[in-house]
């Protein structure tokens, strides 16, 4: 267990090993890093530097881009946030192009026994710093994210430090896959043995704090099939099933050592895009109750007693969308494209993501569809070659035809 034991003195003399390693750069600068403009566009970029600064270890970054050495600190203030969610905020269907017809307004036409499209929900959102009064604007060509939580970047052999603050009424957490935490940093609340500080990370009350410390070591990245990155999830668990359909969950992204620019994305990537395909079930988010309330229903029965209603909030969503709403996914011919696909939910959240017009790579084989099932991730490789606007849907029927549909465009080189 000691080489996992990633803290204090035993981190740093592991960074300072890999630091002067042959091929790697060398020691002396202990200012932070910066992230170049162009790292800003591509990413909700951490505040990053390097980690035990001033102990002699640096970074440095190379013409193109690339960081030479490893084991920076990625310092990330994020927030849980009550939101108001449109799943559907053109009003229409932009798959077809028109209203939405009967069939559809079950899920998205409000009317007095009916939610309608828009939902309270928790969303993780990305501050400027630790006051926490500044949101991290997010670039315009990460509007598709939609309500998924800020993206994590990091290399192997990095630290992701989360400042998290609970905005919400609600206890909720930070729980990561994939990276290495102490107890104190998984985010889960169970009966592990744990006590006093080592459960302050298990359910952060509504209006507290919380430092998360994630490290990346190689068990984090890419392993031997793998492209330059994979992904990981992170989600809240203090009320697992309920804060999940709420809308708490984000996605770090973990790039092999040597391989990441500044900002820790892959160099060599073009464009990441991460789509969440999830029945998001209203009917059992903390907010349930809260969003049907004031609904007309018979008397002396709960709304949650009408199997009519409970279908009416099975939103069939991809990244918070409905029926082709999920702006943004652009490209350009020749381009790399990553794509991090990834699902939540229950047994019907068995999923087949198709896009039309172009293939990926996933698994080291061709396909135009690749298979999720909840809580599982998969990283696919597009180099489009044929521009257009292209269909991106789960090629699950039920799902399909209940809204979990998408376009991507691929715009002439
Ligand atoms: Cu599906």
């Amino acid at each position: 267990m000691d080489r996992f034991r990633w803290r204090g003195a035993r981190w740093v003399m592991v960074v300072a090993l890999v630091a002067t390693a042959p091929g790697m750069a060398g020691c002396g600068s202990s200012k932070s890093a910066t992230v170049s403009p162009a790292a800003v566009a591509t990413t909700a970029a951490a505040d990053v530097h390097a980690v035990a600064a001033g102990d002699g270890v640096g970074t440095s970054t190379s013409p193109d881009g690339s960081s030479e050495s490893t084991g920076r600190t990625r310092d990330y203030f994020i927030a849980a946030d009550e939101v108001q969610w449109d799943y559907a905020p053109s009003g229409r269907n932009l798959i077809t192009g028109g209203p939405f017809t009967p069939d559809e307004d079950v899920f998205v036409e409000p009317a007095p026994d009916r939610i309608g499209r828009v939902y309270k929900k928790s969303v993780y959102h990305e501050y400027t710093d630790d006051s926490f009064t500044k949101l991290k604007e997010r670039p315009a060509d990460e509007a598709y994210l939609g309500d998924l939580g800020p993206t994590l970047h990091a290399e192997v052999g990095d630290s992701i430090v989360v400042l998290f603050k609970n905005n919400t009424g609600r206890p909720v957490s930070m729980h990561p896959h994939g990276v290495f935490y102490d107890k104190d940093s998984e985010g889960a609340p169970y009966e592990d043995g744990t006590s006093g500080a080592d459960r302050a990370d298990d359910a952060v009350p509504p209006g507290g704090t919380h430092r998360y410390v994630w490290n990346v070591p190689e068990r984090a990245g890419p392993g031997p099939m793998d492209p330059s990155s994979v992904m990981w999830m992170y989600h809240s668990h203090a009320d697992e099933v309920g804060d999940v359909y709420a809308g708490l969950v984000g996605t770090i992204i973990v790039t092999k050592r040597g391989m990441a620019r500044t900002d820790g994305t892959p160099i060599d990537v073009d464009r990441e895009l991460i789509v969440n395909f999830e029945v998001d079930d209203e009917n059992k988010s903390v907010w349930a109750e809260e969003n049907a309330a004031g609904l007309e229903h018979e008397a002396g029965h709960s709304p949650f007693d009408d199997d009519e209603f409970i279908e009416s909030n099975l939103m069939h969503s991809m990244n918070g969308f409905v029926y082709g709403n999920l702006p943004g996914l652009t490209m350009q011919v020749g381009q790399h494209v990553r794509w991090y696909l990834m699902s939540m939910g229950t047994e019907v959240d068995l999923h087949t993501p198709h896009w039309h017009g172009n293939t990926v790579v996933a698994n080291g084989m061709r396909a135009d569809v690749v298979g999720l099932l909840p809580a599982q991730m998969i990283v696919a490789d597009m180099v489009p070659d044929d521009p257009g606007t292209w269909l991106f849907h789960c090629h699950v029927n039920d799902h399909l035809v209940a809204g979990m549909a998408a376009t991507y465009t691929v715009s002439a080189a």
